[in-house]
């Protein structure tokens, strides 16, 4: 089973509720969800001008590869009504794969460790929540 952290925004409609419906996707595909970090509001960063975010981190176990998991993710992202695809647009929701494993990838279609999660407190906060020790290494590892 791998260990991975997934990253979870939403600023269009009932953004809560559109991180529950990702969660229970998820669920519903099998993964366990084994820590949930609360949901912050955040100024968007990068982008058009829009509204305001809902942001968390989940950790999951799967026997997932992470292009299987990458292909779930965004088939919810589909499924719950995803279809701009404008680059930081607003959107319903956005899961993103943060860290999987140990593993470091990059391939055509995803970048493991997500490449720009350091510089992004929506991402660090939450994660520092359910992980702190992750997120200590991240900074120390790399100087
Ligand atoms: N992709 C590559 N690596 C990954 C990965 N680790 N996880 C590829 C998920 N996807 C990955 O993503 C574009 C492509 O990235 C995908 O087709 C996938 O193959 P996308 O979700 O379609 O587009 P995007 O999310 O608009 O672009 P991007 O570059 O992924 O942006 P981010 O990094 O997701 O940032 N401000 C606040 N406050 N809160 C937010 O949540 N999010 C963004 C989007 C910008 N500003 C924000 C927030
Ligand atoms: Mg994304």
């Amino acid at each position: 089973m791998a260990k991975v952290y997934i990253g979870l925004g939403s600023n269009i409609g009932n953004r809560q509720q559109h991180i529950k419906n990702a969660i229970h996707e998820l669920k519903a595909k099998g993964i366990s969800i084994i820590a949930q970090s609360s949901l912050i509001e955040t100024d968007p960063q990068g982008g058009p001008l829009q509204g305001k975010y809902l942001n968390g981190v989940i950790a999951i176990e799967t026997n997932l590869s992470p292009d299987e998991l990458l292909h779930l993710t965004q088939s919810i992202e589909q499924k719950l009504g995803r279809r701009h695809r404008e680059r930081n647009g607003p959107r319903t929701i956005d899961l993103d794969i943060l860290l999987y494993d140990q593993v470091t990838l990059t391939n055509s279609h995803l970048t493991v460790p997500h490449p720009r999660m350091k510089e992004r407190d929506f991402v660090l906060k939450p994660l520092s929540e359910i992980a702190p020790e992750i997120v200590k290494d991240l900074f120390h590892e790399n100087h």
